[in-house]
């Protein structure tokens, strides 16, 4: 698959491409990316992406006609580029599911937004999907799309080693959806604090159990709304619903 991204700040994914479990898939080409500096695609000796808003008020627009003229050469180059997905806070938010949809996808223009906006007609012309990471304020869209593709390479097959392709399901909702449990490493003892004896005990069922129920018990705790979910799915057993049993006075105590 393959991602244009739209930036005025291409060399913020410069490291990010090159770092990591997923750089792999973006050097193979599995997930390819390329970059378009927004710049170049302005017009005039100032190259102006971004004018003041009609109607006054702080901050600057980005100019619909650089984005039109950059999705176009990203157009020429690629007759079928996939959805045109805009980076911005009123978009809908991505989650696994999202995610996993992109990741068995042929790609998409991303847009990084910065600025207060983007002029509204270009939206309405060629935006076909809105993204948002949550209901915090970013400087712009970079950072998302950045996540948009690291969540998307760490599903491609091979990308992760065999533990990661568990991983690749873990979280989601339609395989089990519970958080995950606590890790340890060496040493065994750490500042006075012991590593759980069950993880050292050698006994797989054991050492399976303990962590079923620390994933159990931390989404019941931290997530009750996961724990409905996986229930509804049918993802927990009998012996998950008798640990949760034990555990449910102290949940509804708050503890
Ligand atoms: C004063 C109104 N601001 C909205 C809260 C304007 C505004 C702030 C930040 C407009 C754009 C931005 C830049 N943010 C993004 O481009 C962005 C974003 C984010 O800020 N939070 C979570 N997800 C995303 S996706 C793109």
């Amino acid at each position: 698959m393959r991602f244009d991204v739209v930036t005025l700040f291409p060399e913020l994914f410069t490291p990010f491409l090159e770092s990591g479990v997923t750089r792999r898939a973006y050097a193979s080409g599995q997930v390819e990316v390329r970059l378009w500096n927004l710049r170049d695609h302005a017009e005039g000796n100032y190259r102006r992406v971004d004018d003041r808003p009609f109607g006054g008020g702080p901050g600057m627009v980005m100019m619909a006609q650089p984005l039109a003229r950059c999705v176009a050469a990203i157009r020429a180059e690629r007759p079928r580029p996939g959805p045109v997905v805009l980076f911005s806070p009123t978009g809908e938010r991505l989650d696994h599911a999202g995610v996993a949809r992109w990741s068995a996808g042929e790609g998409a223009i991303l847009l990084c937004g910065r600025y207060e906006g983007i002029d509204q007609r270009f939206v309405e012309a060629h935006v076909d999907v809105q993204l948002s990471l949550g209901d915090f304020v970013l400087s712009g869209g970079e950072i998302p799309a950045m996540a948009l593709l690291d969540a998307v390479a760490r599903l491609q097959p091979g990308v992760l080693n065999e533990a990661g392709s568990h991983e690749a399901d873990s979280f989601n909702p339609a395989i089990d959806g519970l958080l995950d449990c606590p890790h340890y490493t060496r040493p065994e003892d750490w500042e006075g604090r012991r590593v759980p004896a069950e993880l050292l005990s050698g006994h797989h069922l054991q050492i399976e159990r303990w962590r079923r129920d620390r994933r159990l018990e931390a989404t019941a705790r931290l997530r009750p709304d996961l724990i409905a979910a996986a229930r509804a799915a049918g993802r927990l057993d009998r012996q998950d619903e008798a640990f949760l049993a034990r555990l449910a006075p102290a949940c509804a105590a708050g503890l």
